[in-house]
């Protein structure tokens, strides 16, 4: 088995920030986490990645190229097609490194998650290499300190959610830019309360008029637990810490040598018990 994290979200959210944190932070504990950067348009990232698809192709190309004409978005979306239409040439960097764990740093443009079908595929290319992946979804704790942003980021983190099907971790990024007030404004969203939501969302003619959709979504949202934000400090190692713990978990990275241990253990005490 193979373990890796699609981290993804919106544009300067901190996806590549986040693979580097978590890099030096396992490093730290002596274990060792790869990069893939996935982002054809990257610009800067402060890692060493494993394998880097700008070297399969890079947005420029797909922009400059006299028969294809795209503008940004156009060209990432045909850069992405292209990489899943070469997986080949991603199964062959990647390599078949059993039991390896990688962080994949996703490009920004949110519709790849929400709605599109091409990052679906690309999971599925992973888990024919045996991948047993997680989706992380950053979104950048300033812009949800307010309850229409709260509840626009929800709804954006549930369509990733349910759009790729993959166990999925929210994780509200750069936490340490926060004023002690807006944290604790966040602090109250983070237990959704629809009610409070409501009345944070304002007076303005549109909030009034489609309150009860607002009330409505919060409570599907509370409801159902359908989405939990993970705050991220990046300067609190146990912070890190812990969110590595939980993802760890989830995609069950370790839980294989634990399982070897009991059986282990259990075989002896079957043992003692024959004599
Ligand atoms: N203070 C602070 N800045 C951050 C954090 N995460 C990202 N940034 C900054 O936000 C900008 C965008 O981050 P980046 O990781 O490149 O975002 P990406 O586009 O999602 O990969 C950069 O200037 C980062 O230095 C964080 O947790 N704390
Ligand atoms: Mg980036």
């Amino acid at each position: 088995m193979r373990y890796g994290q699609l981290v993804m979200g919106p544009a300067g959210s901190g996806k590549s920030t986040y693979c580097s944190t978590m890099q030096r932070h396992a490093a730290d504990e002596n274990k060792l986490l790869h990069i893939v950067n996935l982002d054809p348009a990257a610009e800067y990232f402060d890692y060493e990645p494993l394998v880097d698809i700008r070297e399969l192709i890079h947005v420029d190309d797909a922009m400059e190229d006299d028969e294809l004409k795209f503008g940004p978005n156009g060209g990432l979306i045909f850069c992405m097609e292209y990489l899943v239409e070469n997986s080949k040439w991603l199964e062959e960097k990647l390599g078949d490194t059993d039991d390896d764990y990688i962080l994949f740093d996703c490009p920004g443009q949110i519709e790849l998650y929400t709605h599109m079908t091409v990052i679906r595929k690309l999971i599925e290319v992973l888990q024919t290499l045996d991948f047993r992946l997680c989706s992380v979804f950053l979104i950048d704790s300033q812009f949800m300190v307010d309850g229409a942003k709260f509840l626009s980021g929800t709804m954006a983190a549930l369509g990733a959610m349910i759009n790729l099907e993959l166990p999925h971790v929210n994780v509200l990024s750069k936490m340490d830019l926060l004023s002690k007030s807006a944290r604790k404004q966040l602090d109250n969203y983070l237990e959704p309360d629809p009610q409070s939501l409501v009345t944070e969302i304002g007076n303005d003619r549109w909030s009034k008029k489609y309150q009860k959709l607002t009330e409505a979504l919060g409570s599907i949202v509370e409801d159902y637990s359908l989405v939990r934000f993970y705050p991220l400090n990046i300067k609190d190692e146990e912070n890190i810490g812990d969110i590595q713990l939980t993802i760890d978990n989830i995609i069950q990275f370790g839980e294989e040598a634990d399982v070897k241990t009991r059986d282990f253990c259990e075989e002896d005490e079957e043992e003692h018990d024959d004599t």
